[in-house]
């Protein structure tokens, strides 16, 4: 007999709501469930193709494996792996210290709730400093952003408020990447542009690529990539030059406006057109639009984030948001204050805290942390420094660093000096393959999870919990009680709290003190997280559908008196940034820029395996310009070679209109580590062979350059007809 099970999505932020069938203990269907959702019903093809993944697809791991001095992998119990995985981090706190313990945060572990708390436990009991995010190799200017201007805590206009809406270097309809950076909603998000449209919203796509998002734009700028602080700043320049900008809002609560005007005198449209090959009246018209609006905002994907100079990129677009005035307001309605934690919003700004600068420091590089985090880039530095707190194990949660910090080379053989190298995973990847433990683990259908995530980023006030749909295979176990178990066995005492982004977990008061021997229950787990909540946990868990929380009216409301916090425009840093790009000369020598990008069937390197991800994407294409192709005599499905200043790539070029001439756009996460040639044979090429962790790579965060790389083009063989 079957049954039909309600539950979310797990995949990425949206946490679409969902019913599964479930027959004789398999899930066999899924389907949307409109029933209480923000956003109606609504499933991507990844949501869909959770239940292929669940079932087996890409070889999920069943049991947990350990490396043999041969170099081959056996199978190992959870709890016996646990055991001398504990044993060995015993050991190794003890003799080195804390510091010589890490972890890394992958994105398989942003919507695993307890697991991901349960990790920020351990790593505050342990009082190690090195916790890396997938975050530091992805958009980690904002954080660079935040520390060095500071913020309005009264936090961006909402997608479902703005009167005109700029995004750069993103592509929602594809990746449902919204809130806080970027402009969309997570969920359906084409509805939500759709919405926007209809209510009278302008909106504004930069973009090298016609994005699916960029059918929605009134003004369409299709720049050559790498130009994002160049155009941000003349922008910002005319938004200067013509008045165009919010004096009351900037007079009270930023400074360095001088500094600014004058920084950016050479950043004419002129000079900025022609650095991105875009027409000048489309940069007057984006300042224009921007500056007369009333609830604008300006945000930007990982496009400006990942290629040349991202942090002045995403200061500048940062600075034409102020500019703007894109903040609410004391008095605005705050649509979601949260469900799980209700939170008020001040309208002030809070000084840079410019953390980076600060202990603790990494001991590769003079650079401290961002957010509680150092950053991803120097993992392989800092195990390999010679230092007596260089790194010595490190515990990667849903992810795969080695192949997502680029620079194969250089990465692997700093991750060859760890003592020792978990994965925590629920199959093999690059990093496992190289690790000495992978830790089998439940995937999200078999494990209790509450809306964290979604709390208070939702569109509307809205809360879910789930229990498993179906049971974990017995060979697996789940995130969280890995962290849980490891700490028991090495004598360290958990604290469980509700951690969010902007807290220290030191410095948060309440919490549950964990026993080292009665394994705790997931559900009261969950409870506990409810404690707070506007709906309470009985009724949350009587709703399966999800509840859409009926929250009393919050508006904005006014800073403190006497609160004197400033948004630094111009810091000198950044001045100097900026003008050593005003006078910097073109990179010549390439005939290409190769931009990242995403597709909808994968997800960085899940689901590409997945039946349909593969009947798409053999490989991940080279998409060129079709004028482009014809004139390096190309046809679709040709192989080719590109080749930047730090390694080469195989892989089959395909023609795509949407791109503008001279850019290659390719995703990454396909492919080995390092490919053999054949690039069919190998399903895809992994672009982070084209990229390096010691040149191009960014002050502070070290982020590499992992978009607008510049590259060159070889023919090998034509496709067979
Ligand atoms: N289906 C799917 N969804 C995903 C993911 C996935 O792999 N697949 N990954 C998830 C993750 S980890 C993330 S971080 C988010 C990312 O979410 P998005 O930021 O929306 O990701 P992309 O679609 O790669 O969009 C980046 C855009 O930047 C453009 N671009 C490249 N270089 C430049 C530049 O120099 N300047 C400008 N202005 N634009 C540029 C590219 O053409 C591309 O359209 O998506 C998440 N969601
Ligand atoms: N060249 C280049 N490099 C890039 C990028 C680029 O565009 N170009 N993008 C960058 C970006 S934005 C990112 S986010 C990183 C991505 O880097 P990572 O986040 O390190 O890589 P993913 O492939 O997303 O790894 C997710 C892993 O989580 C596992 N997983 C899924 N669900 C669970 C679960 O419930 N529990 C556990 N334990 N594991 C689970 C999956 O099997 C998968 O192996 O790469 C960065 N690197
Ligand atoms: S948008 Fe797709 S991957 Fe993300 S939660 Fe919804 S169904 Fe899952
Ligand atoms: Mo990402």
């Amino acid at each position: 007999m079957g049954e039909t099970v309600k539950t979310f999505c797990r995949n990425c932020s949206a946490l679409c709501s969902m019913e599964i069938d479930v027959e004789e203990g398999r899930m066999v269907r899924a389907r949307p469930d409109g029933t209480a959702s923000p956003y109606g019903a609504y499933l991507c093809p990844k949501g869909l193709a959770a239940i292929d993944f669940h079932n087996g697809a890409e070889n999920r791991l069943l049991h947990s494996l350990k490396k043999q001095t041969d170099g081959t992998f056996a199978e190992i119990a959870g709890d016996q792996a646990i055991d001398e995985i504990g044993a060995r981090l015993k050991a190794i706190y003890e003799e080195h210290g804390p510091r010589a313990i890490a972890v890394y945060h992958g994105t398989g572990a942003y919507r695993c709730v307890l697991g991901n708390l349960m990790e920020r436990a351990w790593v505050a009991a342990l009082d190690t400093p090195n916790f890396f995010s997938s975050m530091t190799v992805d958009q980690s200017a904002k954080w660079v952003t935040m520390a060095r201007m500071g913020i309005m805590a009264s936090g961006r206009h909402n997608f479902r408020d703005a009167d005109c809406a700029l995004l750069a270097g993103g592509n929602p309809l594809v990746t449902h990447q919204g809130a806080p950076f970027a402009v969309a909603e997570v969920g359906a998000p084409a509805r939500a542009f759709a919405a926007a449209k209809e209510r009278g919203c302008k909106i504004i796509i930069v973009d090298p690529r016609r994005t699916e998002t960029a059918r929605f734009a009134d003004l369409f700028i299709q720049p050559l990539p790498g130009h994002d602080a160049e155009l941000f700043g003349a922008i910002a320049h005319v938004m200067l030059r013509d008045g165009l900008y919010k004096r009351d809002f900037v007079e009270r609560f930023c400074i360095q406006l001088d500094e600014l005007r004058a920084t950016l005198a050479p950043f004419t449209p002129e000079f900025a057109a022609a650095r991105a090959q875009v027409p000048v009246e489309q940069i007057e018209l984006a300042a224009k639009w921007l500056g007369e609006a009333e609830r604008p905002l300006a945000g930007s994907g990982t496009g400006p984030s990942m290629s040349t100079h991202s942090n002045t990129a995403d200061h500048m677009i940062e600075v034409v948001n102020v500019l703007a005035g894109g903040y609410r307001k004391a008095g605005d309605r705050i649509r979601n204050p949260g469900v799980l934690k209700a939170k008020d919003a001040y309208e002030m700004a809070v000084s840079p805290t410019r953390s980076f600068e600060h202990e603790p420091k990494c001991v590769s590089e003079d650079t401290g942390l961002l957010v509680g985090e150092f950053p991803t880039a120097l993992i392989p530095g800092e195990i390999a420094a010679d230092s007596p707190d260089r790194i010595r194990a490190l515990i990667c949660f849903g992810g795969d660093p080695l192949m997502a910090v680029g620079d194969p080379a250089l990465a692997k053989a700093g991750f060859a000096k760890l003592d020792l190298l978990v994965s925590l995973d629920s199959r093999m990847n690059a990093t496992g393959e190289m690790a000495d433990y992978v830790v089998a683990t439940s995937q999200p259908f078999e494990r209790h999870e509450i809306s964290v995530p979604g709390d208070g980023s939702y569109p509307e006030p809205f809360v879910q919990y789930t229990a498993p749909v179906v049971a974990k295979p017995e060979g697996v176990i789940d995130d969280w009680e890995f962290f849980w178990a490891v700490s028991a066995k090495m004598g360290v005492p958990l604290t469980f709290k509700y951690w969010n982004y902007g807290l220290r977990f030191q410095d948060i008061p309440e919490g549950i003190e964990l026993s080292l021997t009665d394994r705790p229950d997931p559900e009261d787990l969950c409870r506990y997280l409810a404690k707070d909540s506007v709906v309470s946990f009985d009724e949350i868990k009587a709703n399966p559908s999800g509840v859409r929380a009926e929250v009393a009216l919050r508006t904005v409301l006014p800073g403190p008196p006497g609160a004197s916090g400033r948004l630094e425009l111009c810091p000198p840093d950044v001045a100097a940034e900026l003008a050593a790009i005003a006078k910097e000369p073109a990179e010549t020598g390439y005939g290409y820029r190769l931009t990242c990008r995403r597709v909808l069937h994968a997800l960085n390197g899940a689901f590409r395996d997945s039946k349909e991800a593969r009947r798409r994407f053999p490989v991940n294409y080279a998409y060129m310009n079709p004028e482009d192709m014809a004139a390096e005599g190309l046809a679709d499905g040709d192989t080719i070679e590109i080749a930047s200043e730090f390694g080469k790539v195989r892989t089959l070029a395909k023609g795509e209109d949407r791109l503008r001439r001279g850019v290659i756009s390719m995703t990454h996460m396909f492919g080995p580590l390092v490919g053999s040639g054949d690039p069919l044979a190998d399903g895809g090429a992994n672009v982070g062979q084209l990229t390096s962790l010691t040149r191009h790579v960014q002050p502070i965060n070290f982020m590499p350059r992992f978009s607008a790389i510049p590259v060159n083009v070889t023919v090998l063989a034509p496709a067979e007809a």
